[in-house]
Order: C-alpha cells, then structure tokens, then sequence
C-alpha cells in the first residue's frame, strides 16, 4: 500500500497560452477542475489565493474570509483537503517589481497585504501553511537593487507573516530565475538559511520542485534530500525539465527517467508523507493537447509515480549494499537501468 497521497493547483490545468500565443484549449471552471481532481484520485488541492477569492483586490478582509469559507464548504463535499495558498504576487500591476523586494514601500505594503490575506484564507480552508513561490523577487536590472538588502528584505517580511500567525508555516518554493533574470533565493541551500535565519525556523521549510531544480544545474533528488536532512521538505511539485532552459513542468518523469526514480527514492526511503506532507503535482499540458485530454498530463504523472515506486519497492538494498562493500558502482548502475527497463 502506497504511503503517498497526491495533490494539485487548479493552474495545472489550463488553456494552451504561452509567451508566443493564444490558447489553444477552452477554460475550464475552477469547481469543474477540483470535482475532476477528487474523480482521479487526489486528496488535497492547493490553491493561490486568487485561486479560492478571485478578484481578491475588490473584497474586504471579512468577505475573503467568507468566500473562503464557501470553498471550504465545497471541498469538504468531495472529501478534499486544501494543501496550501500561494499569494500570487506577480500578476498584479503592484508586483511589477517584485513583492517583498519591492523598490516602492506603497508595492511592498500590498504584497504583504496578500500574504496576511493568505494566511486569513489559509486558516478559513484548514491549510496548514502558505507557499511562497518567489516569482519576480530578485532583479531584472542588477543594479536596481541590493542583493544584501534583498535578502533581508525577504527574511523581515517573513518573520512578519510568522509573527501575524503564531502557527502558519511558511514554505519556499526556490527558483533561481524566470521570470526573474536573477533571483534572490533560487535553491534548498538558499531556503535553509533564510530558514535559520527567521524568529521561527522550524515553522519555515521549503517545496522542491524537479524542474527547478534542474534549473539551478542540481539534482531534484538531492535536493529534496538536504531540505528532508533538515526537517523542512513541507511540500514538493513533481514535474521534469529537459536542462537549462525555460521552465517546462512537463509530466514526472518523461524526460530523465532515471532522476525521477531517485526523487521517488528518497521520499520512500525518508518517511516522507508521514506528517501530512503531500505529493504535489506542478506539470503542464502540451499546447498541442485536446480539450478532451486537459488532465491527460496529471494521470501521466500518478502513474509513472506509481509505477516508479513499485520499482522503488523492489529495490534490491542486500545487493547495492554488496556493490557499494565491493565498490562495484558499475554492477549497481546496471541493476538500476535493468530494473527500470523491465529486465530483473
Ligand atoms: C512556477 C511555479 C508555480 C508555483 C505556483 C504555486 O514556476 O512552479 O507554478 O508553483 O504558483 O506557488
Ligand atoms: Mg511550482
């Protein structure tokens, strides 16, 4: 029996657009999407805070908790958990510039006002924490700004949302650019020391996503092996990446099969999921998908999970402890590709 449970962001389904052009896909509504996600098999949603009150800019702090409630209301019905709520601070014409690394103080103020509105509706939906994918926080001009007091920038503004509630957690999710060209905080390493470095450490942890991971130039796995040797994998967002490029969130899996594995490795091995933590989804369709195929790309990614932790669970450790006693790396690496390829 698998000690992993799945969960995903609306946004994982969506219309087709890209940089270059238009959708390619109708929209498909919000509570169709979350009835879907319980249809397949998830267990929790996660959800950036104009995800659960869109138009949140035009309600006050009592009517954002309200409409939470409401969505709580409607994910209760279908047995579902929320995850988490991300502020989705690089949309609005206020986070140009970034949030909490704004240059403007009137900018700096309205994303900490989404962060504490995301914590009211954290709360409202039962979350246990907030994610902070720090999307436009670095510089666009390196010059523009102070790495130094970017730095403790973030740091400050997160001691402030530990302060505003005496539980949330807070969860980075690093990257190191895009759309960004540099950023602030792009790794697990990065994430660990403005961790230690908050009033609260234990209550600020990290989400690993694979195809950031990959591109920072390090191994997903390892990645979430440093945050798991600290206590601070809070969430991760299985995707993959074909190297340093744009990010691809392509389905788990499909392009490095092999790191994959080793991600699925270490959240076995490590117990994760054991504190409620979740296996998140974070992939894209491809612009060349079907209406009819728009979750195609989410059943993809259970699946090969699945199937790489059948694998993981006929990992073979009396054998690579005799390898690694021997220093036979090579018999090891070919009993891995065999057994991903089927022949043991
Ligand atoms: C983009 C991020 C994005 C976040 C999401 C939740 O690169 O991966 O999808 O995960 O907005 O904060
Ligand atoms: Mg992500």
């Amino acid at each position: 029996m698998s000690q992993f449970k799945f969960s995903v962001g609306p946004w994982n389904v969506h219309s087709g657009a890209d940089a270059y052009g238009p959708a390619t896909r109708k929209e498909i509504d919000r509570d169709e999407k979350i009835r879907k996600f319980a249809e397949m098999g998830f267990s929790a949603i996660q959800f950036h805070d104009d995800d659960a009150v869109p138009n949140i800019n035009d309600y006050t702090e009592e009517q954002i908790k309200e409409k939470a409630r409401d969505l709580r209301k409607y994910l209760d019905s279908l047995n579902l958990k929320a995850e988490f709520v991300a502020p989705r601070l690089w949309m609005d014409p206020h986070t140009k510039d970034g949030g909490f690394m704004s240059t403007s103080e009137e900018d700096y103020e309205y994303a900490m006002w989404r962060a504490y509105r995301s914590i009211d509706i954290a709360n409202e939906l039962g979350a246990p924490m907030i994610v902070l994918w720090l999307a436009r926080e670095g510089t666009l001009c390196a010059e523009s700004k102070s790495p130094v007091w970017a730095t403790k920038r973030l740091v400050s503004s997160i001691n402030k949302m530990l302060e505003y509630d005496p539980k949330i957690k807070v969860c980075i999710e690093s990257k190191p650019n895009e759309p960004i060209d540099r950023s602030i905080c792009g790794t697990m390493g990065h994430v660990m020391a403005i961790s230690a470095a908050t009033i609260d450490p234990a209550r600020v942890g990290g989400n690993v996503e694979s195809a950031h991971a990959v591109l920072s130039g390090l191994d997903p796995a390892n990645e979430m092996g440093f945050a798991l040797a600290f206590n601070k994998l809070f969430t991760v967002h299985l995707n993959d990446q074909n190297s340093i490029r744009f990010d691809q969130d392509k389905s788990f899996g499909v392009e490095n099969l092999r790191q994959a594995f080793n991600q699925v490795k270490v959240l076995k091995e490590n117990g994760y999921g054991s504190h409620g933590e979740y296996v998140g989804l974070d992939v894209k369709a491809m612009r060349t998908t079907r209406d009819e195929d728009s979750y195609k790309h989410l059943q993809n990614s259970m699946d090969i999970f699945r199937m790489l932790e059948e694998k993981v669970d006929r990992f073979d450790y009396d054998f690579q402890k005799k390898c690694v006693e021997n220093r036979d790396f090579e018999a090891l690496e070919m009993y891995v590709m065999k057994l991903l390829m089927g022949e043991v």
